[in-house]
């Protein structure tokens, strides 16, 4: 045992005294070379890292909203519990119907998962909400992406869907009415900044690069607005539209190829106070640029709801217009109380609504017309309730804004748009 450990001792000492100055230069080049291999492996892990992060996390997510009525699953109550054995099967008979679809497509490169958000009962069937994600390296071609993810679905929606019946005219892919910023608070009359991206809906319609109204993005080429705003300016080569959260420095500007203003519309009088701006050229859809929901005619927004009026309007009556865009939060005001004799003494008739606070304080004012009054469902998706029409100045008490009714012009809208 001592006799080992001497040995061992002596053989490093007499390597080392017989060693030569060209060994010491070997041992160099070989720790060289030790130091050499070290930073080549970072740098290839280095460059591996760099490149899984863009493959993983360089790449933008889009969400699709669709829903689909499916004729041969009868509902049960148990759709209605996320964790239920019916609607964990119904998830993964749809999942694997998105999943089949989109990979034999050619957003299968893009294509990432789905999964079923609402089932809601439609007569005896039921209508299945499903959010869609895909990946894509380019972030502002989300509009292209939509219009081929739902050309694939309606392909497949009128071919075979193996187990589950799904009724195509039932198809809709929705993708409006979401903000893509929110900020906190209220200030318009009483209003407060807004930030890019949190009514991505809002325009403002110029004449002659001067802004005039507020207008809404309902598709990528029709904006609505109040028919007022042409009262002494009906060439639509007057006019532009901007886009953006700023007047002075707008993300976008379009021409207007064609203004068309309610047939019944009669200056000075406020009924049928809503028009239709046809853009020059579509708008391409970005995270700052988006349409809101239309509701549908039948849909009622019922007194003390919830509502944001925005736009670039004066702060005060005949004060000073602001640059960045204001919101004000609101409440729909019961029109039987707006047409109380201390308030508008039956002036608001069918196809307004009144908004604000009998109290005053927040209101829309002098160029605002025009421009939305917005109101959001349980899913944050917001939705068109109003157009900026007219009040008895602004922010006053008993004067609250008056609005036209969207959802009493719907059917107009759809015969003009086709929307
Ligand atoms: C306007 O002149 C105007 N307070 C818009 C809204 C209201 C008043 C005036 C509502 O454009």
């Amino acid at each position: 045992m001592a006799k080992g450990q001497l040995q061992r001792q002596e053989q490093p000492w007499n390597i080392l005294q017989n060693r030569t100055e060209s060994d010491t230069n070997m041992k160099l080049t070989r720790s060289g070379k030790i130091a050499l291999i070290i930073l080549v492996v970072i740098i290839v892990a280095a460059a591996i890292g760099v490149i899984v992060y863009f493959v993983v996390y360089g790449k933008t997510p889009f969400y699709y909203r669709i829903s689909f009525k499916l004729t041969n699953v009868d509902y049960d109550s148990k759709f209605g519990k996320p964790y239920s054995q019916e609607y964990i099967d119904l998830n993964e008979r749809i999942v694997s119907l998105m999943n089949k679809t989109f990979q034999a497509s050619k957003l299968r490169r893009q294509y990432v998962i789905s999964h079923v958000v609402k089932v809601r009962q439609a007569n005896s069937k039921v209508i299945v909400e499903v959010v869609l994600k895909f990946k894509s390296c380019y972030n502002n071609n989300a509009a292209v992406f939509r219009d081929r993810a739902r050309n694939i679905l309606l392909q497949k929606f009128t071919g075979d869907t193996g187990s589950l019946c799904i009724d195509p005219s039932s198809f809709k892919l929705s993708g409006c009415g979401r903000q893509t910023k929110m900020s906190p608070g209220n200030k318009i009359a009483g209003g407060l900044n807004s930030v890019e991206g949190e009514w991505p809906w809002q325009a403002s319609l110029q004449q002659s690069n001067i802004h005039r109204c507020g207008a809404t993005l309902i598709s990528n080429n029709w904006l609505l607005t109040a028919a007022h705003c042409f009262v002494n300016a009906k060439d639509p080569q007057e006019w532009s539209v901007t886009f953006g959260l700023l007047l002075d420095d707008p993300k976008l500007k379009r021409r207007v190829k064609n203004i068309i203003i309610h047939e019944q519309y009669r200056y000075p009088a406020h009924d049928h106070d809503i028009a239709i701006v046809n853009l020059s050229k579509p708008v391409l859809y970005t995270s700052t640029i988006r349409k809101v929901c239309l509701p549908e005619a039948s849909y009622n927004f019922p007194p003390n709801s919830d509502v944001v009026v925005t736009g670039w309007g004066s702060i005060k009556t005949d004060g000073a217009s602001p640059n960045v865009l204001q919101k004000g939060k609101m409440k729909i005001i019961d029109p039987a109380k707006c047409n109380n004799k201390e308030v508008y003494n039956g002036a608001i008739t069918n196809g307004m609504l009144c908004a604000g606070f009998l109290e005053g304080k927040i209101d829309a004012c002098q160029g605002d017309s025009g421009g939305p009054l917005v109101g959001s469902d349980s899913r944050g998706i917001w939705f068109l309730v109003g157009i900026v029409s007219w009040g008895d100045e602004c922010a006053l008490p008993n004067k609250p804004g008056v609005y036209t009714e969207v959802t009493y012009y719907r059917n107009w809208i759809m015969s003009k748009t086709g929307l």
